[in-house]
Order: structure tokens, then sequence, then C-alpha cells
């Protein structure tokens, strides 16, 4: 009776994964038609490697959708939040256009170069862009330079990116290794383990939706035997929208505005000087977008690889940037070497604990440890963030002690001095900052005026003085806009709450108390 009882659990049990097998298999030969948008996107596109050459998005061409299929595409635009249809149509292997400087192109680099692993982290991307990312790096690397690729699924919840990822990867020729996050942990920690679990002596960050070009890689290894120097290619631009493949600028640079957003700006006169003009030679950016880099393993260990206390997204790509440069390093983009990425205009993955709040940790995390009193410019533009708990950061703090990093004041003068913070000003309030320019300021806008008795505006500050130009007088409280020779008037209620110059009149209406100011002698 007992012995009948067990072959009947063990009958139903082999059943039930017959059936089980049965139905995945059916499961993902069918899913291009089947309804679960999160299981769209599939292997098993046989033709994905192999399409013609002259088919959708290749040379970089941008994909178009015929109108029939329109709608469809807009649902799922929303999966990825970016064009999965267009993407789906392109092979996993198209060829894209040689975007480099033509300096760059008969470059001659060393034969001994270190050799790379590439850790690529995700979280619910698309078959189609981590694929292709995967192809782009195999195909156009030396396979000497390449160690191993491994990818570090950050907790996905899409079965495509389970088994039939590690089957698909196990037939190419470089050795791809995919690697599992117990939980979601966000970028960082996934990057942490995707770094410790390979061995090249370089590691190559990338995020899961780029496509190498041709060259991507050489230039990169060749200025890491450098010492202490951290490399970024041009990130071109692969669009969302159609997946056309666009140059970036190699004169733009890495920067960051009040609110710790990173940001491009242009690559500055005297940056261009150094460089003698040469634009093919690397340019020393403040700042790394992020996602995509090459460090020496040893010294990625040295300084410290990245702060484990940060979560899910956003803020370590300024971390490591202050700490290389503070701490003694050299943080470049090199402009001879391209890869695109595609830039999103949302994002398309969850934050467990909110948005607002992990982003805000992050930033203080970054702010406490490597901004010393500069963080107030942060802290007065987001007044909000100062209530989030940020957790311990004592082993951070401690990082920069053992590493005697330089002042944050030492890297906005050296390092950054175009940058939007102010190195030197008089007093910070609640809303704006008085700069030793004599800028009333927040962020990269000044208070501006620009007719007698006129409203004040904020426009973008010029630095030429001119209609941004502030005097301030400690003791009658005034601020003077020096071109029209009057005063900075609180709105009034007939004026509609506008506030305006008006001719001096020493009421209490233009009387402004900033707070800290200690002006200097010549003032
Ligand atoms: O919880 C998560 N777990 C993950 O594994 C969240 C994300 N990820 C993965 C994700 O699948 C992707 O592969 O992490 C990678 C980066 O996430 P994205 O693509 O959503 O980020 P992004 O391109 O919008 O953001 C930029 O800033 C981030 C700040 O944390 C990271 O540094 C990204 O790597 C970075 N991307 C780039 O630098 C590419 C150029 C963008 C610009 C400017
Ligand atoms: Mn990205």
């Amino acid at each position: 009776m007992r012995r009948f009882a067990y072959c009947k659990v063990v009958l139903a049990t082999s059943l039930v994964w017959v059936m089980l097998d049965m139905f995945i298999l059916l499961y993902f030969s069918e899913c291009n038609k089947c309804d679960d948008k999160k299981e769209r996107g599939l292997p098993g596109r046989d033709d994905a490697l192999s399409r013609p050459r002259d088919g959708p998005g290749e040379g970089g061409k941008p994909v178009v959708i015929p109108k029939e299929n329109q709608e469809k595409m807009k649902e799922m635009f929303k999966i990825n939040q970016f064009n999965l249809m267009a993407s789906e149509m392109i092979a996993l292997n198209r060829s894209l256009p040689d975007v480099r400087l033509e300096g760059c192109k008969n470059k001659l680099y060393p034969d001994n170069l270190p050799r790379t692993s590439v850790v690529i982290v995700f979280h619910n991307e698309a078959w189609s862009t981590l694929l292709r990312t995967v192809h782009s790096v195999i195909d156009r690397s030396p396979h000497t330079l390449l160690e191993e690729i491994v990818l570090v699924d950050d907790a996905s919840e899409r079965d495509f990116l389970k088994r039939p990822l590690e089957q698909y990867v196990r037939r190419l020729e470089v050795p791809v290794r995919v690697v599992r996050m117990e939980q979601r942990s966000g970028l960082i920690r996934a990057r942490l383990k995707g770094a410790s679990l390979s061995t090249g002596q370089v590691i190559t960050f990338l995020d899961a939706h780029c496509e190498c070009t041709t060259g991507w890689l050489e230039p990169l290894l060749a200025r890491i035997k450098q010492d202490k120097t951290v490399v970024c290619p041009i990130i071109d631009v692969i669009s969302d929208d159609t997946f056309e493949y666009m140059a970036g600028s190699d004169m733009t640079y890495g920067g960051f505005n009040w609110k710790l957003n990173f940001r491009w700006y242009p690559v500055p006169q005297r940056e261009m000087d150094r460089r003698k003009g040469d634009r093919t030679l690397p340019v020393r950016t403040p700042t790394m977008a992020g996602g995509l880099f090459s460090i020496d393993r040893d010294y990625f260990q040295e300084i410290g690889t990245y702060d484990a206390g940060m979560d899910i997204w956003g803020g370590e790509n300024l971390e490591i940037s202050f700490r290389i440069w503070q701490c003694g390093g050299t943080l470049e983009i090199v402009t001879c070497s391209h890869v695109g990425h595609v830039f999103r205009k949302a994002t398309p993955y969850t934050f467990p604990g909110g948005t607002g709040q992990i982003i805000n940790k992050n930033n203080r995390r970054l702010a406490e440890v490597w901004m010393d009193e500069f963080k107030n410019f942060f802290y007065i533009i987001s007044p909000g963030v100062t209530k989030v708990d940020y957790g311990d950061i004592t082993s951070r703090s401690a990082l920069r002690q053992k590493l005697q990093c330089k002042p944050f004041s030492w890297y906005l003068e050296n390092v950054y001095p175009d940058s939007q913070i102010p190195r030197h000003y008089y007093s910070l309030g609640e809303v704006f900052s008085y700069t030793a320019n004599k800028e009333i300021r927040t962020d990269d806008l000044c208070l501006d005026v620009s007719k007698l008795n006129g409203p004040v505006m904020m426009l973008k500050c010029h630095h030429l003085k001119g209609n941004q130009l502030w005097e301030y007088d400690p003791q009658k409280l005034t601020l003077i806009h020096v071109n029209s020779n009057q005063c900075l008037d609180k709105a009034s209620e007939e004026d509609s709450q506008v506030p305006s110059v008006r001719d001096c009149s020493h009421t209490r209406s233009q009387q402004w108390l900033l707070r800290n100011v200690t002006l200097p002698e010549v003032f």
C-alpha cells in the first residue's frame, strides 16, 4: 500500500516534470507571439546572427516600424523603455559605422597590453540588447586581450535570462559566465560581485545595452598602462526610438550640477591647450558617466572599489570620480575608443524602497564622505535630502583617511575649475549663494535684470558680470544691481509678487540679510 502510494507520487512528479518541460519548450518557441510582455525578446530566433547585411539597423541605420505595427511597438516600448520591437529586428551582430577621428584609425598600440574581463550587470534586460552587447564585445575585441565576459544577473524576473541565457552563451567562442545575485542588490553591489569573480588584469564595466565599435578596446588598455589611470570610451548614442547609432562628441566631458546629477559639458579651452589641440589624445574628465570604463584590477582594489552601502542606482559614478581624483589618480575619456549606449528617458525597473529615497541616500553618502563643506550646495538645493538616513559611512571615511585623499576644494580648484559650484562664496542661504564673482546664483542659474525697474529673472550664468553683477553692502544690507545702480527690492502685493530692482530707498523691502558673509578688504 505504502509502496503504491510512493510510486504514484513518483509518477505524478515525473509527469509534472515532463509537462513542465513541454510547457517550457512550447512557451519559448511560441513566445514571439505570446502576450506576456515580460517574456518577449527571447532566444530562438535563429536568424538573429545571420541576417542580410542590408537588413534593419545595419550600418547603425535607424529602424523604421511600419504603420500597422506602431500600436504594438508602443506597447513593447514600455517593457524596457526603449523600442524593443526595433531592437528585435536588428541582427545581434549588426554592422556599425567607424565613427573614430581619422587620426585614431591608424594608431599603433603595444603588443603586450593587459587582458581584460568585461563585467556586465543587468536587471530584467531585454535579450536582444544584452546579447548584442555580448556579441559586439566578442566580435570587436582581439581575443588575446579578452579574458572573459562576466554577466551578473541582479535578480531578474524574466525566465529567458535564466537557463536559456546560460545555454546560449555556452556556445560562444569566448568564455562567458553567468553569475546570479541572490537578491536584488542594485548595480553597485552587482558590479562588485562580478569584479570579485573575474580574473583579468583589467576590469571593463559595460551597461547591458551597449555596442562596442571597431578598435574600442586597444586604446583603453594601452592607456591603463599609465599608472592609476581610469579610462572611459566616448559614449555614442543608440537611439531609444530607432536604435540608430550616432557618434558621441569628443568635445564634451563629464561634470555635475548642484543636485549631483551627472551632466555633459563642453571640454574647456585649458584641456584643449594641454593636449595642444590634438583631439585624439585622452581628455581629462572631472567625472565619468558611470557605466562604461576600464580600470586595473589592483588599482580598483587599492582605491576602495565601490561604496557597497549604495543601493540600486545612482551616486556611484560621481563617488568613484571624486575618489579617483582626490586620492591621486587620473580619470580620462579616451577619444579613440567609441562604445554605444541606449540612452533612455525613463527607468523601466523598480527601486525597492522608493526612487527618491535610494538616490538621496546614495548621494548623501557621496556628499558626506567626499565633498567637505561643499556638500551644503547640494543640501540647500535639495533640502529634503538631509532627512534621509544614509547609514554608516565610517569605513568610507576611514578609506579617505588611509589614502590621504585631498580636500574637495582641491578637486574644484585643480580638476574642475569650470564647475557649477562656486569655489569661493560669501554666503549660502536657503535658496541662493552669493559668490565671489558677485553673482547671486543657484546651480548654473544667476539672478539677472535687463531693464530699469525691471523684474529679476534666473538666467544661465554667463560669468561676464554685466546684468548678473551684484554688490552687497553688509552695513546697509542692500544688494545693488551694478549696471542699473538700483537695489534688489522684495516683491510687493501690487507687483504680483515678482522681485525687481528699484531706486535705492533704504526701506525694509530692500534689505537682505546674507549669512556668513565675510567680505575681503577690497570689498
Ligand atoms: O538594480 C539595478 N540592477 C542592475 O543590475 C539597476 C540597474 N542594473 C543594471 C542595468 O540593467 C544596466 O545594465 O545596471 C546597468 C545601469 O543601469 P541603467 O542602464 O538603468 O543606468 P543609466 O544608463 O541610466 O545610468 C548611468 O548612471 C548609473 C548611475 O548609477 C550607472 O552608472 C550607469 O552605468 C550609467 N550609464 C552610463 O554611464 C551610460 C551612459 C549614460 C550617461 C550619461
Ligand atoms: Mn544604461
